[in-house]
């Protein structure tokens, strides 16, 4: 290849091609010429953004030149690429992990000290890349960062969504939403302008014969909205290997807007058409574990799924391979049914644009897509009804279509005797109007599906795809327990416990093979060990109280236990549950004698999280607990015993901060609704312990650190059916220390009590879905354990020693591995 360019050229382009800097002196000249030219500040009016702006320049500048080469390297070994589409990526900020990802942090401290700043300062200036909601979106965040660090060819496909997930601020103890513009000043993107793709939608399917009567589909008219390519560089840890995010905006496709419409005076409807075009990328879908059905959403979908497989596929065709070596080639990972479409899509690429038949088509995808599952809670479980469908992507449900029809007629032919089975597992729901079912395409469509934990993965098996196993047999089924990248949830959140670590295990090694925690367990009694260990964890409780005090008012004392839950509201995940708890602990409090009050343990209640706009049971959880809060905190009978703190606007740069701050911290869902927890593997491997429900990923954590070091608590996944039952038939006696809670809720205590009936006749009258009142006096008597145990300071801190030491199953470099062999079979390419 490189033949094919003359030598003079050759040799001009080396001599002049860029040196990425390597010293602080050379930092802080590429600072400051980014500072000076590209952003036009001097020296008497850089602050802490121009300070930042001009460090993020300099150091893109260095992630390109290795992005350029992982690029051209991976093209010339022409191995197997993953691409992982995800309607999400949680990024968060990204200066500090380029920092260490490219391991020059001390040089950059070095460099901004000498220009008068302190790296702490510059780090926080950075708006955090907020495409995504929770725990879907935050996973591939982290395993593009895995994908890098372990060299897997591999891209990440997503949309640049103008809007970000809103900033949630919480006015008179109300969730109110705010647009997240976050594109003021974004330096971590490369608009792509010659990388354009014309997407279309409506129209009409035009079928004919040719010549040799095979019949041809003409997917025709409608619009066309135009994808423009934004590329995210992804640096690896500590290797070259610098792969691509590549996000998709859209545009009106004649690029400005329609200059008939505009020259015959028709100027509004000109710039409209182009707004709508604009439209598609404008805005994050605010919902969790929740589908909507919008028309919009679905556009979204197509869009980005057809612009990221045209561009695939062109990059197929460079190599001039025969189609039937796609699959070798090409392995695409559908994070939950959001892509789905990807799948009919890819069949008409085939069919309809390049010849090829049903069934070499068929074969050539089935055997390229993965599906991950996320939930398995129905009301997130994505439905189209089909005659939006038929509007928007009138081709795309014939090929759905078709694809029903073939697995139908196989179905029926391998289980001729049960009639049922046809409706039950077919594609189309025959309700009014009738749906599309895309978890079953997903299925039908991949080679493999694979759930998040162990429990989560048997559940998809045995409810929502259990006749999917009968008729593809176990195999394609399989599980890929989550996990957390150690560079930022680690290193990065708890830069001294990362130290502390390496002078014990020899170095920073244990950053990329997470599994070398376990030495640490050799200094679970080595006394020095212990009180550092323990004072960075005061540190980092102090650093959260200023982050309390600063947003709250409230000022906490760090000598209290720090008792965490954030995350997305939802019922399911039962903060609901927290809160009660908390109210329990109150009236307590205020029924006991001084005397008696000297013996409590004083806590801190932290909930952080938002809820969905539109979800009003969620916004009412969101309510309480701030009224609770403002009554507790003002309380002077209760003083430093009990705190409970809304943290506001909780995101991933705040998480940094929260995670390496807690005590114990709650993952109550109940038992089979939480797939897996992300957020449980991060608190455990900062030196927390956890309160939780036997669900997800706490089943994997407590076998890995042992049960001895985990607060685990109510009723198991195989019961829930029959407690709600129960329910159902009035079988069942509320808790007699909840409807105490209740009776002080409508008391007044905390405000307007009608606020929040819904919530509490939730409970009491209307079959208590989510089984708090099952689990509630087993939660209060865990909590009970749980002074207890902290009580007892050294054993407790053997506990989180031993836990962090064991934590080393629970890397996203682990998942990754597993995905590369079991589900995408590639191999790593070694940067040169
Ligand atoms: C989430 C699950 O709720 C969470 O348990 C899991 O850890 C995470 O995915 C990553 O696998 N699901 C969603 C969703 O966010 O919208 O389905």
């Amino acid at each position: 290849v490189e033949a094919s360019i003359p030598e003079p050229q050759r040799e001009a382009w080396k001599k002049f091609a860029p040196k990425p800097f390597q010293t602080a002196e050379e930092f802080e000249r590429e600072a400051i010429r980014h500072i000076e030219t590209t952003l036009a500040r001097s020296l008497y009016n850089c602050d802490e953004f121009a300070t930042y702006a001009g460090t993020a320049l300099a150091f893109r500048d260095r992630l390109i030149i290795d992005w350029n080469t992982t690029q051209q390297n991976h093209t010339f070994k022409d191995q197997k690429r993953v691409y992982y589409l995800s309607l999400e990526f949680l990024m968060g900020r990204t200066l500090d992990n380029a920092m260490l990802n490219v391991g020059l942090k001390n040089i950059a401290k070095e460099g901004l000290e000498s220009l008068g700043f302190r790296m702490e300062d510059i780090v926080a200036q950075e708006h955090d890349a907020a495409l995504g909601n929770g725990g879907l979106g935050r996973l591939a965040a982290c395993f593009l960062d895995s994908l890098a660090s372990l060299n897997y060819p591999a891209w990440g496909y997503g949309l640049r969504y103008r809007y970000g997930i809103f900033k949630q601020e919480i006015v008179d103890g109300y969730q109110v939403e705010v647009p997240d513009y976050w594109l003021d000043f974004n330096p971590w993107e490369f608009a792509r302008h010659d990388i354009k793709v014309d997407v279309q939608f409506y129209g009409s399917v035009r079928k004919y014969q040719d010549d040799d009567g095979k019949s041809i589909s003409v997917w025709e008219g409608g619009e066309i909205v135009q994808a423009l390519a934004f590329d995210v560089p992804i640096p690896g840890y500590q290797t070259a290997t610098t792969n691509n995010l590549r996000l998709w905006g859209s545009k009106a496709a004649s690029g400005e807007f329609d200059f008939q419409k505009f020259n015959s005076g028709d100027y509004e409807s000109s710039v409209a058409d182009q707004q709508r075009a604009e439209t598609i990328s404008a805005v994050l879908y605010p919902n969790d574990n929740l589908e909507r059905g919008k028309e919009l959403r679905l556009k979204q979908q197509y869009f980005w799924c057809a612009a990221s497989l045209y561009d695939i596929v062109r990059r197929f065709k460079k190599t001039h391979r025969s189609w039937t070596e796609f699959p070798n080639q090409v392995a695409i990972q559908l994070n939950d049914t959001h892509p789905t479409l990807a799948i009919p899509e890819l069949i008409r690429i085939l069919i309809d644009l390049e010849g090829l038949d049903w069934d070499q088509a068929w074969d050539i995808t089935s055997k390229t897509f993965g599906y991950t599952n996320h939930t398995v809670l129905p009301e997130a479980l994505e439905k189209w009804s089909v005659p939006l469908m038929q509007h928007l992507l009138p081709r795309h449900l014939q090929i759905i279509y078709d694809i029903n029809l073939q697995f139908l007629q196989y179905v029926e032919r391998t289980f001729p005797k049960d009639r049922d089975m046809l409706s039950r597992v077919s594609v189309i729901e025959e309700s009014n109007p009738k749906m599309v079912r895309m978890a079953y395409i997903a299925v039908i469509g991949s080679h493999k599906v694979n759930g998040v934990a162990e429990l989560h993965s048997d559940l998809i098996k045995t409810t929502i795809f259990k006749d999917f196993v009968a008729i593809f047999g176990p195999d394609k089924f399989t599980n890929v327990t989550n996990g957390i990248t150690p560079r930022r949830w680690l290193h990065q959140a708890n830069p001294r416990l990362s130290e502390l670590i390496a002078s014990k295990l020899g170095g920073y090694d244990f950053l990329k093979d997470l599994t070398m925690l376990h030495k640490l367990e050799a200094y679970v009694d080595d006394a020095a060990f212990r009180k550092e260990f323990q004072e960075i964890k005061y540190a980092n409780k102090v650093r959260l109280a200023k982050l309390i005090k600063d947003s709250t008012g409230v000022s906490v004392n760090p000598a209290s236990l720090f008792d965490i839950q954030v995350k997305r509201i939802h019922e399911y995940k039962r903060q609901q549950l927290n809160i009660f708890g908390c109210i329990h602990r109150y009236l307590q409090i205020k029924a006991m004698t001084p005397a008696a009050r000297k013996k409590v343990m004083p806590r801190v209640h932290i909930f952080g999280g938002k809820a969905a706009p539109g979800y009003w049971m969620a916004k009412t959880v969101i309510h309480l607990i701030n009224q609770v809060g403002k009554v507790i905190n003002s309380d002077p009978d209760v003083g430093d015993l009990m705190k409970v703190i809304f943290l506001e606007d909780y995101n991933v740069s705040k998480a940094e901060l929260i995670v390496p701050a807690s005590d114990i911290s709650e993952h109550i869902s109940t038992a089979g609704t939480e797939a897996s927890g992300t957020s449980n593997m991060k608190f455990v491997l900062n030196g927390g312990l956890i309160i939780g429900t036997c669900d997800g990923a706490n089943i994997e954590i407590t076998r890995e650190i042992g049960e001895a070091n985990i607060f685990l608590f109510g009723n198991l996944a195989e019961d829930v059916e029959d407690l709600r039952h129960a329910h159902l038939y009035g079988r069942y006696q509320l808790d007699p220390a909840l409807a105490t809670v209740f009776d002080a809720i409508k008391h007044g205590t905390f405000g307007d009590a009608s606020s929040f009936s819904a919530l509490v006749n939730g409970i009491v009258d209307h079959g208590d879905y989510y089984l708090v009142s099952d689990d509630f006096a087993s939660y209060c008597k865990t909590q009970e354990l749980i002074d207890e145990g902290y009580r007892n300071q050294e054993e407790w801190v053997t506990r989180a020693i031993t836990s962090v030491a064991r934590m080393g199953f629970f890397s996203s470099d682990r998942c990754i591995d597993e995905y590369a062999e079991m589900i995408w079979n590639v191999e790593p390419v070694v940067p040169e």
